[in-house]
């Protein structure tokens, strides 16, 4: 990459590169009014976080063996026969390492669930599929948070 200079500086244990970049003077004015509308103090850290999400959304889109870790969020109706037995099957043919779930019973027919887990990609698409695609589930959310690759 040109213009970029590792440095030694440290930014809590990171090493940092300073860059210098041009861009149009409108596009700075925006990214600078939605970075203050969204509470940063500093255009360095929005800068860093959206460049965070630009290479985790990249991953999750186009590389399939990418290993990320992220939550499926999900609404069923617990008394759908035999669904919770199939959704526990699906987690557990999947591939994928749950981390943790957390079970909220929200109401007489409702359950959510939370699901923390990390996987390839392909795996994480796979398994939110098979879940959502059960009867008796009613909503699923899948977010993707961290990239381990
Ligand atoms: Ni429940």
């Amino acid at each position: 990459m040109p213009n970029s200079e590792t440095t030694a500086e440290a930014e809590g244990k990171e090493k940092v590169a300073r860059i210098s970049m041009s861009l149009p003077d409108d596009l700075l004015i925006d990214f600078d009014n939605t970075a203050k509308k969204k509470g940063y103090f500093k255009r360095s850290e929005a800068i860093r976080d959206a460049l965070r999400n630009f290479i985790l959304e990249s991953k999750w889109a186009t590389d399939e063996n990418a290993v990320l870790t992220g939550t499926i969020s999900l609404v069923y109706d617990h008394e759908v026969r035999s669904l919770v037995d199939k959704l526990i099957d699906i987690q557990h043919d999947s591939g994928v390492l749950i981390k943790a779930s957390l079970h909220l019973h929200l109401d007489e027919h409702n359950c959510m669930e939370i699901i923390a887990m990390e996987g390839k990609a392909k795996e994480l698409k796979r398994l939110s599929e098979m879940m959502l695609s059960k009867r008796g589930v009613k909503t699923l959310k899948i977010t993707i948070l961290h990239s381990t690759t």
